[in-house]
């Protein structure tokens, strides 16, 4: 496809050589490399937004985004929980060469110090990158002092600017973290922090059910803040506590001040999203709004958020001179640990809208999730069935900047910019699904690898069917999007040549080219 290579050659020489020669006056637009918003949502399932087939929840600001974008139906995330995830997004390396996992919020810093992230390689490119939201990749070394400069953490993997939440909201510590530093922190009321022992006074959703927003499992029963138990126990830092249905607001203010101190030079964003994790705490002018309860509120909650930063950024008439990414970190699921109803009103809206499974799961619904690519005058408005994953997103926009990854860098993670904009639907040949086990796309069919104990019973009771089965598994999705019909006993030869393939992305270090060892 020579006119592909040659429309992306242009640009990217184009863009290079602008952000080379440090283009940072006030002109926008034509010419200059892109500023870069990636909207990173929590938990949103493939089903959860009007754009893809949602009824019972309107989401006219993604719809928009969807209706003068790139609206991708076979986009994944890189694993079927938040963690996972993001570390194949910032790292452009399968979680499971580090052995990624849901962390608790007293983590280390997961990422290895001193590797190239998506930020630190468009850093590298003159950007100024910023993250506001939802970290959950661990922060510090050892154990944590909250009270001490936080370190590392996102400024030490490429950031220029954080605000961030440590971990989930369902977990302490439940304050936000500014650069370094607990905002708003008191040096005469020190935080503490534990995962293991009740420590402070605080109540805990076992010693005060009655004074609970919403009641909770026992493993969100610890340390109760804003009325909301969470799981671990925290003491002190009462000033910096966040008040959960302020958190989009926050966020969102957040972001626009970025945006607005990097206006005239390129900026990368990445906006993480809480909306819309567990606890589900929309802001009182969301709650109620919906038909759905509280995970339709906190959706429509989202859904004003993206309006807001759209908005803003045509406001300082930059919406020719963004790329605004708009996707999320896993699959849909309703009872994620507090009771909100998300279960009982339901109705017919289905969050993982086809597909089967869901957050957690190794069928579809666990990574294919809403992904729209957004840049008006450069990416047609369109649909694309390209099968696309977001451990690419490293390379594809390192490409978009001019730079190309050398071998050791973002290991996992291909140049698949034609995709992202829409030059071409040809995506990935072969795709990798994080989950308790792997699966593997490939053309139309998708292998699950055997997992001999089956789906965990903490996981049968949120009611997500986990695709984890000591039998082999195949579907085929052209005629069997929803995979109900395992075929692996019809198509032998298949199954080998996705056991095998799998067996090499798991025994090499690295994926894109010859076997080279990663420093682990
Ligand atoms: C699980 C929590 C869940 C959620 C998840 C992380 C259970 C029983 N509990 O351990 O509530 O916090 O971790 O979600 O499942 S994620 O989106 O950050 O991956
Ligand atoms: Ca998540």
């Amino acid at each position: 496809m020579p006119y592909i290579k040659i429309l992306y050659a242009s640009l990217l020489t184009c863009t290079s050589i602008l952000v080379l020669h440090g283009c940072r006056s006030g002109q926008q637009n034509a010419g200059r490399a892109p500023n870069i918003i990636m909207i990173y949502v929590d938990d949103l399932g493939y089903g959860d937004v009007s754009c893809y087939g949602a009824t019972q929840v309107k989401t006219p600001n993604v719809d928009r985004l969807a209706q003068n974008g790139l609206r991708f139906t076979d986009a994944h995330c890189a694993a079927a929980t938040c963690t996972p995830s993001r570390f194949s997004l910032l790292t452009g390396m399968y979680a499971f060469r580090n052995n990624a996992a849901v962390l608790p919020g007293d983590a280390p810093l997961l990422i290895p110090q001193g590797i190239e992230t998506l930020p630190s390689v468009l850093q590298k490119r003159g950007y100024t990158t910023g993250v506001v939201g939802k970290w959950h990749l661990g922060l510090g070394i050892g154990t944590i002092d909250w009270n001490k400069p936080i370190s590392p953490g996102p400024l030490e993997t490429g950031f220029n600017y954080s605000f961030i939440i440590p971990a989930t909201v369902d977990r302490v510590p439940c304050v936000y973290v500014e650069g370094h530093h607990v905002y708003n922190a008191d040096p005469a009321d020190p935080i503490q922090v534990s995962y293991s022992t009740k420590i402070g006074n605080e109540p805990t959703g076992l010693s005060n059910p009655e004074i609970l927003k919403m009641k909770a499992d026992t493993q969100h029963s610890n340390t109760i803040i804003n009325g909301i138990s969470r799981i671990g126990y925290m003491a002190g830092g009462k000033k910096a506590w966040w008040r959960d249905e302020d958190m989009a607001d926050v966020f969102t203010a957040k972001a626009k001040t970025f945006i607005n101190n990097n206006k005239s030079k390129p900026f990368f964003l990445y906006l993480a999203l809480t909306d819309i994790h567990v606890p589900r705490t929309p802001h009182e002018r969301f709650l109620g709004k919906s038909s759905m309860g509280r995970r339709g509120d906190v959706i429509l909650e989202m859904d004003w958020l993206t309006g807001e930063i759209t908005k803003e950024i045509e406001r300082l008439g930059l919406e020719k001179n963004t790329l605004i990414i708009f996707t999320s970190d896993n699959g849909p699921v309703l009872d994620d640990g507090y009771s909100d109803e998300a279960v009982e009103k339901v109705g017919d809206h289905r969050p993982a809208g086809m597909f089967r499974g869901g957050k957690y799961s190794a069928f579809e619904a666990g990574t294919r999730v809403p992904t729209i690519v957004y840049w008006p005058g450069t990416v047609k408005p369109g649909v694309s069935n390209a099968l696309l994953s977001q451990v690419d997103f490293m390379a594809s926009l390192a490409a978009l900047t001019g730079s190309s990854l050398a071998d050791s860098v973002g290991p996992d993670s291909r140049n698949v910019l034609p995709v992202l904009l829409g030059a071409t639907t040809t995506g990935r040949d072969y795709m990798l699904e994080e989950s308790f086990t792997f699966s593997l796309r490939y053309e139309q069919w998708k292998y699950i690898m055997p997992q001999k104990n089956g789906t965990p019973e903490w996981l049968k009771r949120k009611r997500i069917e986990s695709g984890l089965s000591p039998e082999l598994q195949l579907y085929d999705l052209e005629t069997d999007p929803a995979e109900k019909n395992n075929v692996a006993a019809e198509h032998p030869e298949i199954v080998r040549r996705l056991q095998a393939e799998l067996k090499r992305i798991q025994s090499t270090r690295k994926n894109r080219d010859a076997a080279q060892s990663y420093p682990r």
